[in-house]
């Protein structure tokens, strides 16, 4: 075969075809291989005027199709496949050539995977490929792992590709082995959090201030064009603008109040509790969710007849519209400031050196959590790299503080009304957690040290010291 390809895709279903036409489309010439030809097939016949494919039937064809180093993009359902097709490549591969998946695998397997390969002189790379199948055909936000040297070869590429901002794309090495995929995670978790956010602002809105769904997304069209600009919100006013053709009715009340939480948000929070880092606001939206689906405890619930509050109330102290707005920046600011918490964690932990601002930079388009406060995170996070928590950064200080009342006033309603608001509300918690000058750990220390002399530590000198108990005028010593 004369002609060679820069880069080739093995998994051609939606993500994966929209992927290499992509590249395509940005002149690359794609090799193409998947399991079965007939999707090959399919993408040559519909799609082949948009560039120059080098379809292969084998993996043998493929490979050898592919110019040196050979970059293999791996779009195939994350999992056993995954393992499958790099035991198919690998033996056909030579030193040097990269291995890159791009699907949403967990980047324990892609540590796992890196390492073995790098065994075998190959290089593995896990990236992250937000923004569904729309992005991946006209611009995705990637965050790509694995060696530095690999992203040498391929960072053009997949730079060419990838969404941009006033000309910058929205891509960039994220860190070594896993780092790509774990930050792809951690997005996908903010991801969970802003959904959970909207949800509760627009209970809010309906069931508190009593308006309509269409009226609604008037008001997230109207949010979209102030600070909460971003791509959920404005999807969220054309999914409450959508009217079922069947019944008339607003589509929002025609589809089953459950939602699914099976992937990536609850890796977020399980590798967040391995890190001990609270990302709450997360941990939250994945739990709604698992309430949600909880068919035999809410139907349990409603047959028994939990009370609700005896007297209702009104939103008092302030405009309804007006506060959730600020209830809902709020409790965003700590969603992501909770996420980026844990991206440093990880990154402290496995070495992976991550630069907070690089990746609130490549979010900024593509990504399903495109949102322009983005730019505020990335200049906190150029401003002071090992910033703490975002809420010390100036910007985010002053809208939370600025936000504070009426988040407090929309917390206050909703347990009042009896409407759940597990994100606000748990925001609002970790916000008084981080701000207070005591917390009652201080009594949990003193119970732990009671019942299993954990020991604990004094606020007017250091050591550790234990109390015992049980002796008569419960004596002190060093522990
Ligand atoms: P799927 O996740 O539905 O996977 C289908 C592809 O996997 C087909 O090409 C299929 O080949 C191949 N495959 C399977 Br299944 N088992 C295989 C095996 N043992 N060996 C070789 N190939 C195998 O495709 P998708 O929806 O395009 O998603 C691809 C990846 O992208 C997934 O990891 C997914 O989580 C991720 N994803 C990301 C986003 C995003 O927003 N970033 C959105 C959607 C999906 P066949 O044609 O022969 O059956």
């Amino acid at each position: 075969m004369s002609q060679k390809a820069q880069i080739g895709v093995t998994g051609l279903a939606v993500m994966g075809r929209n992927l290499a036409r992509n590249f395509a489309r940005h002149g690359h010439t794609v090799a193409l291989h998947n399991r079965s030809y007939g999707r090959t097939k399919e993408l040559v016949e519909e799609f082949g005027h948009e560039g120059t494919f080098l379809p292969a039937e084998t993996a043998q064809q493929f490979v050898e199709s592919l110019e040196r180093p050979r970059r293999v993009v791996i779009m195939v359902k994350a999992g056993p496949a995954t393992d499958a097709v790099i035991d198919e490549f690998a033996p056909l591969l030579e030193e040097g050539d990269m291995l890159i998946d791009a699907g949403n695998a967990h980047y324990a397997d892609t540590r796992r995977r890196e390492a073995a390969l790098k065994a075998k002189g190959l290089h593995f790379v896990g990236a992250g490929v937000s923004g569904g199948e729309e992005g991946a055909l006209h611009g995705p936000s990637i965050m790509p792992g694995g060696p530095k040297e690999s992203y040498d070869a391929l960072g053009p590429l997949l730079e060419d590709i990838a969404a941009k901002v006033d000309g910058e794309p929205c891509c960039v090495h994220v860190g070594p082995d896993g780092a790509g995929h774990f930050v792809k995670m951690v997005h996908n978790g903010i991801e969970y959090a802003d959904m959970q956010l909207i949800a509760e602002a627009y209970d809010l809105l309906r069931q508190v201030g009593g308006h309509s769904p269409a009226e609604i997304a008037d008001i997230f069209r109207s949010w979209n064009e102030g600070r909460l600009g971003s791509y959920l919100i404005e999807i969220t006013a054309e999914v409450l603008k959508q009217v079922d053709a069947a019944t008339g009715k607003p589509f929002v009340d025609i589809v089953v109040d459950r939602a699914e939480q099976k992937g990536t948000g609850r890796w977020t929070v399980q590798a967040a509790l391995d890190l001990g880092v609270p990302v709450s606001g997360i941990a939250e939206s994945v739990f709604a969710r698992a309430i949600s689906g909880g068919v035999p405890e809410r139907t349990a619930a409603t047959e028994a007849g939990l009370p609700g509050p005896s007297a209702g109330g009104e939103h008092v102290g302030g405009d309804l519209t007006a506060d959730v707005e600020q209830a809902l920046f709020a409790s965003k600011i700590v969603a992501y400031a909770q996420g980026f918490q844990q991206i440093q964690a990880a990154s402290k932990e496995y070495g992976w050196d991550i630069d907070p601002g690089a990746m609130a930079k490549i979010w900024r388009a593509g990504c399903i959590i495109r949102a322009k406060f983005l730019d505020f995170i990335k200049q906190a996070y150029d401003k002071k790299p090992d910033l703490a928590t975002l809420l010390a950064d100036e910007y985010f200080l002053d809208a939370v503080s600025g936000a504070q009342d009426a988040w407090r006033r929309v917390v206050v309603t909703a347990a009042q009304q009896g409407i759940p608001a597990p994100g606000f509300s748990s925001a609002l918690a970790y916000y008084d957690s981080l701000r207070a000058s005591r917390l009652p750990a201080a009594l949990i220390q003193g119970q732990r040290d009671f019942f299993g002399a954990h020991t604990y530590q004094r606020v007017d000198k250091p050591g550790s010291f234990h109390t015992l108990w049980a002796a008569e005028g419960r004596p002190e010593v060093d522990a």
